[in-house]
């Protein structure tokens, strides 16, 4: 398995699948998970209705509708309280959940998005170190899946990852 980083705005990505930073209702938001519903059209909000909420580290799959994605996986990250409510493992959680449902379905590339960095809270740098080890970790196991990109939405993002990618 291919680790990279890029800057990028997930929605222009075309790799097999997306992952959206969602919540537990699937239904579309701000942020990345906006952005991605925005560029999907609505028969991906269509999908997510039928899919009747996802829990708080898990995933799921639907397609990519109008986006070059031709999936998304919709996670759930947990929201920042501090680092003592297993905000760390529920992270984990989400990137390994991912893998799963992207290896069952297939997927051979797939991108990242900073899985509840965003109005979640979760301090960056910490997050991008579980992002990064638990790919790792995965590819170990399950060697499918062939390049997972990392997809940053700032420089200061893209610089952590790279910088952790490169230890
Ligand atoms: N491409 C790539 N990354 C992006 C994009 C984009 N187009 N837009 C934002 N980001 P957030 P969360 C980055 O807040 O913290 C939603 O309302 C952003 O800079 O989208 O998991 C959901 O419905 C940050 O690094 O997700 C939930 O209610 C990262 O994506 C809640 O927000 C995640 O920021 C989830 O919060």
């Amino acid at each position: 398995m291919r680790l990279v980083a890029v800057h990028a705005d997930i929605t222009t990505l075309q790799v097999d699948a997306i992952v959206n930073a969602a919540n537990t209702s699937l239904l579309g938001d701000g942020g990345v998970d906006g952005a991605i519903h925005r560029a999907a059209g609505p028969g991906l909000l269509a999908e997510c209705h039928a899919l009747g909420g996802c829990d708080v580290g898990d995933a799921r799959l639907t397609g990519g509708h109008a986006l070059p994605a031709r999936h998304v996986i919709h996670t759930v990250g947990p929201v920042w309280h501090g680092g003592d409510a297993g905000e760390s493992e529920l992270l984990a959680s989400c990137y390994r959940r991912s893998l799963e449902v992207a290896a069952q379905a297939g997927i051979r590339s797939l991108a990242f998005p900073g899985i509840s960095t965003g109005v979640y809270g979760f301090p960056v740098e910490a997050a991008a170190r579980i992002a990064v080890d638990t790919v790792r970790e995965f590819d170990a196991a399950t060697p499918h899946i062939e390049r997972v990109i990392f997809c940053c939405f700032s420089h200061e993002d893209l610089a952590i990852y790279r910088r952790l990618l490169d230890g």
